[in-house]
């Protein structure tokens, strides 16, 4: 994917050197013609990925020899997580269980692409299988708790494929679920509501139990994340959220974290592959580097997130104009008739 975006989406000049030789025994003559075509392709929509390559340190890969033990290694695992040979298990198809893999290596690339190749499967018939799976990057790392196996009130990004509809109010939409969300370490995921009322962007895609091998990205540059999906096995990515202003600061760290309850699946992670993205920035985007300590969404109103109202709406202001001018006639009317009686016993007084 990450090769194929990058043909996408470089600006590239091509030469096509044409060499027309033409020799000749009785001529003892060599002539060269070449002819250069310069192709300039640009595809001025797409972003200016100069370069990029996987990160190995940040990336979670086959063979995945010493992981979690070895002090080589760059992740660790936690709970029910267990290495098997073409897969990381973060929860067996049994009841209870809570399993995490953690990256140990603070990741400080500031535009990137994550790729992760994830299997949920199990047992249980629809809607009698749970609860999903999340991936993190988060400042937090190695942490149990109540949201996929992850402490809540996290602070960066988490992603959730959410295979069980917990809220009853959810028949709107069919699960697996895959959202994301930013947390900024006092947000908190509720997950009797399926984390909707945090939620930055969704889709639902049939991960669950698939024959198909089942992917998800997430692009980040220029402060902008991008969450895709394959999950059809149609080699293609399918757009599930787009966020815009998306600040996330850097030193966080990669995980992916399972838990089950009453329901159960098994949850594997086949691999975590991080690209570097190279966007050259503009020197206005190199002025406006702030450092940043807290994550934030420049527009909390482009969701549907609950955001304390800053004023009043068009409708209040006419009520209580309409109000007001009432309350003025009623006391102007009252006013009037007091004057008139007063003025009458004053005149009455006079006889
Ligand atoms: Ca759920």
């Amino acid at each position: 994917m990450a090769a194929a975006v990058s043909d996408l989406n470089m600006t590239r000049r091509r030469s096509f050197c044409v060499l027309s030789r033409r020799t000749s025994v009785s001529e003892l003559v060599l002539r060269l013609v070449v002819v250069c075509v310069l192709v300039k392709q640009s595809f001025s929509d797409e972003p200016d990925f100069s370069e990029e390559f996987m990160k190995r340190e940040y990336s979670l890969v086959k063979p995945y020899r010493g992981l979690g033990f070895s002090s080589s290694s760059q992740w660790d695992l936690m709970g029910t997580a267990m290495v098997m040979p073409d897969y990381v298990r973060l929860t067996p198809d049994q009841q209870s269980r809570q399993g995490a893999v953690w990256s140990r290596i603070p990741f400080v690339l500031r535009d990137w692409e994550l790729k992760v190749h994830f299997k949920v499967h199990g047992q249980g018939k629809k809607n009698f299988n749970g609860d999903g799976l999340a991936v993190w990057l988060t400042k937090e790392r190695m942490q149990n708790g109540p949201v996929f196996g992850n402490m809540n009130q996290f602070t960066g990004l988490g992603v959730f494929v959410d295979t069980y509809p917990n809220s009853e109010k959810n028949h709107d939409r069919t699960f697996p679920y895959i959202s994301v969300m930013l947390g900024n370490g006092t947000l908190s995921y509720d997950h009797d509501r399926d984390g909707r009322s945090t939620e930055l962007g969704g889709c639902t895609a049939m991960a669950r139990n698939s024959i198909h091998d089942t992917f998800l990205l997430l692009r980040y540059f220029r402060n902008r994340l991008t969450l895709m999906v394959d999950v059809d096995g149609k080699q293609e990515w399918r757009e599930c959220a787009d966020i815009t202003g998306l600040r996330l600061p850097t030193g966080y760290y990669f995980g992916a974290s399972s838990a089950t309850g009453d329901l159960s699946d098994n949850h594997d992670i086949v691999s975590i592959k991080v690209y570097q993205l190279t966007v050259e920035q503009t020197p206005e985007e190199e002025e406006e580097e702030e450092v940043l300590t807290i994550p934030r969404v420049d527009n909390m109103r482009q969701f549907a997130v609950e955001v304390e109202d800053e004023g009043m709406s068009g409708v209040q202001i006419f009520f209580t104009l309409l109000f007001s001018v009432l309350g003025l006639f009623v006391l102007v009317v009252v006013g009037l008739v007091v004057y008139g009686r007063w003025k009458e016993n004053k005149r009455k007084r006079f006889y």
